[in-house]
């Protein structure tokens, strides 16, 4: 197969090489289905603007594919894992394999576009089905190559193998890029550089992203001194380096150690080169999405490069500022160059909706930004990470509104001020609530997270914050909750003992939200309990699956919210249950609510002739259950929201 370069530059500023590259986003990352992830594109753009062809593959992405092959749905219904323990059927991914086995077609739009990226409906299967085949590799995984051999990578082997990778390698193909942006992509990437080693040694395999780019150089020379499959890591910013090793390979003059940023073996040791200063934001090229790629994915959102780095820069426990090591902490893009690339992307692709690559939008860029959106009357929407900052005032919110913000992300983490200030959060609690009333006022959507246990929280506090957040749940759209977790690349796990932290292997139970465990730092955080802090976590995601439930609620309505007139004809929607019997009882899992529920065995012998859609009355019910019976199965099965009006079109039966 010949290196395609569909949106390559018009004016290629260098000649023209024979070789090109060939960048894989590699699985697994199953919040990134049905989306396509920036930083291929973006080392594409640059390429193509030096003049080299690339070729993307989004292995992720057909990674899904593969989980949804008709065999693999079967299997993993009956809780049959490839490589893996079986799993009980009553397990989301069990629920999720007999479900799309049913309706497979439900993540597809009518062009055989892919849907996996919404946020409601049945998208979340997806992620279920792939969750048993994540894995976060611990320091053997580095040391001990046998692993790769094991059983918990068949799923992987089993994949590669089946892409033919053979006859997919472009001839010219000189190096391999493969980007590891998280954790449990670092296995299936060295999988893969394998796998291509094996059909063509000729090609060198490079990795990048930030699981290179935070990964201690200790690890990282364990990993390049083992898996000798890799020719060479980029860590931080990967234009330059990229660019660099292109052109050894295609001269057939490798010398990796000699480029900035790179880290390889020569002569039997690792050497880490020290990193450039990486390009300023303004110089970038156009990232380069691959039409065809984008052509799969229903509303996507086109990621645009608006800064590296975060302006505050400040928060200790962070990570998205270790990852520029060699350029300046913060190079945000100016607005005339953020709209070129956004005009760009809109004359090429016909994209409407976006997303701002930044750690957290400036006030002042997003005002510009909104205003020259405003003043060309482009009709787009977008969304954006942004930090309380208190120059964002009701006017400003309002402007963003009106030029397209659809939401925005916030780190909030807590309201508790003595514990923002020990980890250098720029609010306090008194802004952190400002912020989310003149927010609401402005008629912007905030997406808060929050981290109920950030280093030295009592349970007081913990809880303090939880009942602020709930008072102002009106105003918020969601809620996402993650565990404090110390990462060694962060000023915390630097110093842990500055944030009351104590050092312990396998202390930090609830925290791997990084899904990295080699840079997870274990310890003890005495301000709480292990059994007080369990309790928070439960308390904040009760509070935030409650407020997440209610929205969804609100806007479904095809699920009767009533109880029926006595002739008035239902059925159970059993397009969107899963009904698994257990003895005499039925489990059923309602797809869209995302909820459990167990009806006893004398409910469930007498639910037998409806399972299948069948509609029915209360008077039948009565007939079944008796008066008392009747109404309350009616009232326990519209409470759970399973049942819909009888003229809802009859889907197949829920039971296989
Ligand atoms: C947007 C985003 C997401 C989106 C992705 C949307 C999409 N379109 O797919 C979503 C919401 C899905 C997401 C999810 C998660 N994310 Co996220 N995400 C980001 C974010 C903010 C921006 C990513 C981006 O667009 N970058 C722009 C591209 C251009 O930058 P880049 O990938 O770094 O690439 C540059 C270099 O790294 C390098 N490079 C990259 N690849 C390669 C390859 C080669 C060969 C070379 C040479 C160089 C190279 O060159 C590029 C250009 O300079 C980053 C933070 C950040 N600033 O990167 C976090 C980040 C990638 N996410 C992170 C994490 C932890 C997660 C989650 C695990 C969090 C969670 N628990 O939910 C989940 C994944 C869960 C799962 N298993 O599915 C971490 C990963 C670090 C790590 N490995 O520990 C990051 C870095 C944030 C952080 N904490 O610092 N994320
Ligand atoms: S505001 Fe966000 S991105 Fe910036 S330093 Fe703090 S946590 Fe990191």
């Amino acid at each position: 197969m010949p290196c395609s370069n569909e949106s390559g530059p018009a004016e290629p500023v260098a000649a023209r090489g024979d070789g090109c590259v060939v960048l894989a986003f590699p699985p697994l990352v199953e919040s990134s289905f049905g989306r396509y992830f920036p930083s291929t594109t973006v080392l594409a753009g640059f390429l193509h603007s030096r003049g080299v062809r690339t070729h993307q593959w989004d292995l992720n992405e057909e990674f899904a594919l593969h989980l949804l092959d008709s065999g693999h749905l079967t299997e993993a219904g009956a809780g049959r894992l490839v490589g893996l323990d079986g799993c009980h059927p009553e397990e989301m991914s069990a629920v999720a394999g007999r479900w799309l086995a049913r309706r497979r077609d439900a993540l597809f739009d009518e062009d055989g576009r892919h849907t996996f990226a919404a946020e409601s409906g049945p998208a979340f299967l997806l992620s279920a089905l792939a969750q048993p085949y994540l894995i976060d590799p611990e320091a053997e995984w580095l040391t001990d190559a046998a692993l790769m051999r094991s059983e918990r990578t068949l799923i992987y082997r089993a994949y590669y193998a089946s892409l033919d990778l053979a006859s997919r390698l472009p001839a010219e193909a000189r190096p391999l890029g493969i980007s590891v942006p998280m954790g449990p992509q670092l296995v299936p990437a060295l999988l893969l550089a394998e796998a291509v080693k094996r059909i063509r040694p000729d090609v060198r395999t490079v990795l990048g992203g930030p699981t290179l780019s935070l990964m201690n150089e200790s690890d990282l020379a364990r990993l390049l001194e083992v898996h000798h499959q890799v020719d060479a890591v980029v860590r931080f910013d990967g234009e330059a380096p990229l660019l660099a090793l292109y052109q050894q390979a295609a001269a057939g003059e490798w010398r990796p150690t000699e480029v900035r940023g790179v880290s390889a073996m020569a002569d039997g040791e690792t050497v880490h080169a020290l990193p450039a200063p990486g390009l300023h934001p303004n110089t970038l090229p156009p990232a380069a999405y691959d039409p065809a790629l984008m052509a799969r994915l229903v509303g996507h959102e086109m990621g645009i490069v608006q800064a590296r780095g975060c302006y505050w820069g400040k928060c200790d426990y962070c990570d998205f500022v270790e990852l520029y090591d060699g350029s300046p902490p913060y190079r945000g893009r100016s607005v005339q160059s953020f709209m070129a690339e956004l005009e760009h992307q809109v004359r090429t692709h016909d994209v409407r909706h976006f997303e701002l690559i930044t750690e957290s939008i400036p006030p002042a860029f997003a005002r510009r930004f909104s205003q020259a959106v405003l003043d060309r009357g482009m009709d787009i929407t977008w969304n954006s990470f942004a930090m309380v900052d208190r120059r964002f005032d009701a006017e400003l919110l309002q402007l963003m509104v009106r030029a397209g913000c659809e939401y925005l992300i916030i780190g909030m983490e807590t309201t508790n001020s003595r514990v923002l200030k020990l980890v250098h959060k720029s609010a306090d609690r008194q802004e952190n609530l400002r912020f989310i009333r003149e927010a609401h006022r402005a008629g912007m959507k905030l997406r808060i997270n929050l981290i109920p246990d950030l280093p030295s929280t009592t349970l007081e506090e913990a809880m303090e914050s939880l009942r602020d957040v709930a008072e102002l749940a009106d105003c918020v759209e969601s809620f996402t909750v993650f565990p404090f977790e110390a990462t060694r690349s962060s000023e915390v796990g630097r110093h842990p003992e500055r944030f009351g932290l104590v050092v312990r292997d396998g202390g930090s139970v609830l925290a791997n939200q990084a899904q990295y465990a080699l840079n997870h730092l274990g310890n003890i955080d005495p301000a709480m309990t292990r059994e007080e802090r369990i309790g928070v976590h439960r308390a904040f995601k009760d509070f935030a699956i409650g407020h997440g439930s209610a929205h969804m609620r609100r806007t479904g309505d095809e699920f009767l919210d009533r109880l029926p007139g006595e002739d008035e004809a239902f059925r159970l929607a059993v397009a969107s249950l899963d009904v698994l019997p257990r003895g005499d009882e039925l489990v059923v899992t309602h797809i869209l609510r995302r909820e459990r529920t167990v009806l006893p065995a004398v409910v469930a012998r007498g639910l037998g002739p409806w399972l299948d859609g069948t509609p029915l009355t209360r008077r039948e019910l009565t007939d079944v259950y008796g008066p008392a019976g009747g109404a309350a199965v009616l009232r326990q099965l519209v409470g759970a929201q399973m049942l819909t009006a009888a003229t809802a079109g009859r889907p197949e039966p829920a039971l296989a």
